[in-house]
């Protein structure tokens, strides 16, 4: 046994001394050697202190046969003992050891390869004796139709297994003695222009070609053998097809025979392709079919090309085209067109404007029913009893136009049109295609004013600029708030720019108001007129008369409440005060320049009487029943005479006293009586009556009057008081003192008179008793005013006798009744 370490030296010598690997030997043997045998090859290189070992030759599979090899144990060649056939073997892989007799490796191995170098000693031939082929008229010259086979045993790739084809005779050599070509090297036999031309006009053949194949290339030696070609011409049946009409969606079982191809050649393989690429093909019968169902709208046409080709994939001919149509059947419904947004369409569009044209799509094929659309309008639908429709759709185009019916604004319609194929015919699809159309404003109303007329209105004189004189309301009519906008205008009746207008721009409102003071004086009255236009363009018609509004002020007159000079007016007056005795005036304060009308409110005992004009406030009758040391309270209302509405009040407080002494008051003879001046609290009585009898007679009531003259008017005062009597008393505080002719007018029963009242006015003592005679008064010593006072003095005498009789007259009568103290000039007399 071996040990195992020399077991692990052994198994790790080929990785330990990789390089220790002997290159291999190549040896090259002649085949068919015709020398001596032995034949040393080479000589091996063994070592030669081993020479104990024994040398194993070895086959390349491990096999100890060695066959024809050996190696000479003296020389360490190796030879090779017999001729060897490289058709046999051509390579022998040999293994050379040294080994001891229990087998142990000495040296090697030395692997050996021993070639057999080729000798042409193989003769090419055929595959077949004789080659039959058919040729079809229309083969393109060069396209082999047949292709010779033929094999030699010798080395592969040496020209000892090179071969070459050669036609060497064509029988019959007619038209052409080449009719036909054969490629050398690979012999593929075709038809030769010359008799590609020459066939295409006559069926000729059969043609017998003898071909031979020889070996060693293109060198003139070499083996050969020879063959025969039979080749039949026959008719071409590659011609044109016509177009294939297929229907879409078949339903058929697939795949679906559709046409047939055939070439008369031989060795064909038919190819299809499909433009544009289609579920088409062709079997090696050249069958064509279709392998599932066609769409036209996916395709409608196909062009497909057939090739006949040889085994290398040549065309024999020229490709046959074949146009393949996919007839259309109804299967695409109208489709509309995608919603947009809303169509916008102004309200007044006229009649017949295109609003839309609904075209809907469809995908059968075009100019055919089945893609022939025509439209039907189903909504809106036309209104009860109006006369025509909104819109009117053309059932052809698709076009949707303003119909009789007019548009709203503001209005959202949905149309709806419904797309049929067909033309509409039964069993069509069909479609509802919509569209929103919007009808928009245009500003086509005017704004107008609810009321065309405000007013009147009356406005005092002092209100204040800024006041509010009237709201005016506007209306539009439009939708569109833009269209709604207004702008006011006064367009008459502002020419001061007393009035202004104010408003908010988006309100219908505008306010009539003040900018300036009113004044009466001025324009008892304003017709103001106000006009309203939209911001925007109006479209259509003008403004009608609603624009306009008229507003009427009246200016009121403002005039302050009259006021008198007093708050409350008081007197003291003696119970024995007789009627008509002038108690106090009642006047306006000084400013004031206006006439008052007086008028007592509440005189409830009917003692007093005012004078409407002056203000002069008398007893009215004998203050019967009043006791001294009462009051009475009347109220005085004074009111404007031209604006009566204005007035006021005052009171007047009326304090009694106790009857006063007799007045020292003097009646005829004129004469003697005399007044004081300073004024005193008495008068004079002046008697109506006269002498005269024609003016004496009747009954009616006498009234005085001053004379005209203004002084007299000034310094006199004449109240009447009673039917016959009047009371003359000075006006002013102070009168000159002398003697006074005053004269008053009488009248009584239509008729008027002079008096000459004769009236000394003095300086008076204590008891009203003159101080002075008359005569020795300043400014009386003249001649002129002596002889006056003479010639008067004469006068009075002759008036006084004149009173006389006629007191005598009336004393007669008795039926005078004074009062005592209505006389007192009598006892002065
Ligand atoms: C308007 O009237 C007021 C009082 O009534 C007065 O104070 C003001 O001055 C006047 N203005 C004009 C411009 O006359
Ligand atoms: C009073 O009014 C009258 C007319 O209205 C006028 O003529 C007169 O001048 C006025 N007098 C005064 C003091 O205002
Ligand atoms: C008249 O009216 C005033 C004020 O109202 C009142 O003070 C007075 O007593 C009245 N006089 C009579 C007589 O009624
Ligand atoms: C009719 C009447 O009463 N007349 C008297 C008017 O007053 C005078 C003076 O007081 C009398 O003398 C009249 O008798």
């Amino acid at each position: 046994m071996v040990p195992a370490w020399l077991w692990l030296l052994y198994l790790s010598i080929p990785q330990a001394v990789p390089e220790a690997q002997p290159e291999e030997l190549y040896v090259e043997v002649p085949e068919n050697y015709g020398g001596n045998f032995p034949l040393y090859l080479t000589k091996l290189l063994l070592p030669h202190e081993e020479a104990e070992g024994q040398i194993v030759l070895s086959g390349d599979s491990g096999r100890t046969a060695e066959g024809p090899f050996a190696v000479d144990p003296e020389s360490g060649f190796l030879l090779v003992t017999k001729a060897l056939d490289r058709e046999e073997q051509a390579e022998y892989q040999l293994q050379v050891t040294l080994e001891t007799k229990d087998g142990h490796v000495l040296w090697g191995p030395q692997p050996v390869l021993v070639h057999v170098k080729d000798e042409n000693d193989q003769v090419p031939h055929f595959s077949q004796a004789i080659y039959r082929a058919q040729l079809s008229q229309g083969t393109r010259p060069g396209i082999p139709f047949l292709f010779l086979e033929a094999s030699d045993e010798d080395e592969p790739g040496t020209a000892n297994s090179d071969l070459r084809f050669h036609i060497l005779s064509q029988a019959p050599a007619w038209p052409s003695p080449d009719m036909f070509q054969l490629d050398p090297q690979l012999g593929a036999l075709a038809l030769s222009p010359k008799g590609s031309t020459s066939l295409d006009h006559a069926l000729e053949g059969p043609y017998q070609l003898l071909v031979q194949v020889k070996d060693m290339g293109n060198q003139a030696s070499g083996h050969q053998a020879t063959a025969t070609v039979e080749v039949s011409i026959v008719e071409s049946t590659w011609v044109p097809l016509e177009p294939i009409h297929l229907a879409e969606n078949l339903k058929v079982s697939y795949p679906h025979h559709v046409a047939q191809v055939h070439w008369s050649g031989g060795d064909v393989h038919y190819h299809l392709e499909s433009q544009p690429p289609g579920p088409f093909g062709v079997d090696t019968e050249g069958i064509l079919y279709v392998t599932r169902e066609l769409d036209r709208e996916t395709q409608a046409e196909y062009l497909l090309q057939l090739r006949a080709q040889n085994l290398r994939g040549e065309d024999y001919a020229e490709p046959l085209g074949l146009h393949v149509v996919v007839m259309d059947e109804n299967d695409n419904v109208p489709v509309c067109p995608p919603p947009g947004p809303p169509l916008s369409i102004p309200e007044l569009s006229p009649i017949g404007t295109e609003v839309t044209r609904v075209v809907a799509k469809d995908a059968d094929a075009p100019d055919s029913p089945n893609s022939h659309i025509v439209y039907q309008l189903l909504s809106p639908e036309p209104e009860e009893g109006a006369e025509g429709r909104t819109f009117e759709l053309d059932p052809t185009s698709g076009s949707v136009s303003l119909g009789i019916a007019p548009l709203q604004a503001g209005q959202d319609i949905l149309l709806q049109v419904l797309a049929m194929d067909l033309a509409g015919a039964e069993g069509g699809l069909s479609s509802m295609c919509e569209v929103t159309i919007t009808v928009t404003d245009i500003n086509d109303h005017a704004p107008e004013f609810t009321t065309s007329q405000i007013g009147p209105i009356s406005l005092p004189e002092d209100v204040e600029p800024g006041t509010l004189v009237a709201t005016l309301t506007a209306t539009d009519a439009d939708l569109e708030p833009a269209f709604r906008l207004m702008d006011f205008a006064i367009e008459k009746g502002n020419m001061e720019g007393i009035f202004g207008l104010d408003w908010e721009p988006d309100s219908g409102h505008v306010q009539l108001r003040l900018r300036k003071n009113l004044s009466y004086e001025a324009a008892p009255s304003h017709e103001v007129v106000v006009v309203v236009q939209n911001v925007a363009e109006l479209v259509g018609p003008g403004p009608g008369p609603g624009a306009t509004a008229t507003v009427t002020v009246l200016v009121e007159r403002m005039i302050p409440p009259p006021k008198l000079d007093q708050e409350s007016y008081e007197t003291s007056v003696p119970v024995s005060t007789p009627a008509g005795s002038l108690l106090l005036t009642v006047q306006a304060s000084e400013p004031m320049n206006r006439t008052l009308r007086f008028s007592l409110v509440n005189d409830s005992e009917g003692w007093l009487c005012i004078e409407k004009v002056s203000g002069e406030v008398h007893t009215a009758q004998s203050l019967q029943g009043a006791r001294p040391g009462d009051t009475y309270t009347v109220l005085v209302e004074a009111q404007d005479a031209d604006e009566p509405r204005l007035s006021t009040s005052a009171t007047l407080v009326i304090h009694f006293l106790k009857a006063s002494p007799a007045p020292a008051l003097t009646l005829a003879p004129v004469l003697s009586r005399h007044l004081c001046t300073p004024r005193q609290d008495h008068g004079v009585i002046v008697s109506g009556r006269s002498e005269d009898p024609d003016l004496a007679s009747g009954h009616g009531p006498y009234s005085f009057a001053l004379g005209p003259n203004p002084t007299v008017q000034r310094d006199w005062r004449l109240q009447p008081l009673n039917g016959s009597h009047a009371y003359l008393t000075l006006a002013l505080h102070w009168v000159e003192p002398r003697e006074h002719r005053v004269p008053v007018v009488v009248s009584h029963n239509a008729q008027t008179w002079q008096l000459l009242v004769r009236v000394i006015v003095c300086r008076c003592n204590k008891e009203g008793q003159c101080m002075r005679k008359v005569g020795r008064m300043k400014g009386m010593p003249t001649k002129l005013s002596a002889v006056g006072i003479l010639v008067g003095t004469l006068a009075a005498i002759g008036f006084f006798l004149i009173l006389i009789f006629t007191h005598l007259a009336l004393a007669r009568k008795k039926h005078l009744d004074q009062p005592a103290d209505s006389v007192p000039l009598k006892t002065t007399v």
